[in-house]
């Protein structure tokens, strides 16, 4: 059976392509979960995609990924990237390899957009890559995974 992989979401992503172009470019969250499904399968992955504006929906999507014995989670927090001890705690209670993605380049941004507490848990962090980052996440996190069966 096909290894599942998350790729969870946070608030607002919903809004992709239709406010912001100039940060966050005109691709859908459709489209980017069209290239979720596209790289992973080219990996033998099966995809598990979710988008939430609730904190506890992303912190029960990632308990569900370590209950269903997922491969890996890739994660774009939004703004629940600076604030949020619940999905950290959730994150590294799931041992799971994590990839943090940001669609823009948070480090070329306002400061308060660059103190991630995610990233206390993620194997990688992916940033500014507009949505391709969500393709090398997942190329970067197939090969970890790839690499523990080893
Ligand atoms: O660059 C990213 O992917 C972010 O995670 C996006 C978050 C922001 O708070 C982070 O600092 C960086 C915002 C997501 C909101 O998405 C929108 C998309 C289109 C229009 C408006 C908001």
């Amino acid at each position: 059976m096909a290894k599942t992989i998350y790729v969870l979401n946070g608030p607002n992503l919903n809004l992709l392509g239709t406010r912001e172009p100039g940060i966050y470019g005109r691709e859908t969250l459709a489209d980017v979960e069209a290239l979720c499904r596209k790289t992973a399968k080219a990996h033998g992955l099966d995809v598990e995609f979710r988008q939430s504006n609730l904190e506890g929906e992303i912190v029960d999507a990632i308990q569900e990924a370590m209950a269903r014995k997922a491969a890996g989670i890739v994660i774009n927090p939004a703004g629940y990237t600076t604030t949020s001890v619940a999905i950290l705690d959730a994150l590294l209670a799931s041992s799971l390899p994590a990839i943090e993605i940001h669609i823009s380049n948070i480090y070329a941004r306002e400061d308060f957009r660059q103190h991630s507490l995610v990233s206390k848990a993620a194997k990688a962090v992916m940033s500014g890559f507009g949505i391709n980052g969500y393709a090398l996440a997942i190329n970067g996190l197939a090969a970890m995974i790839n690499q523990s069966k080893t």
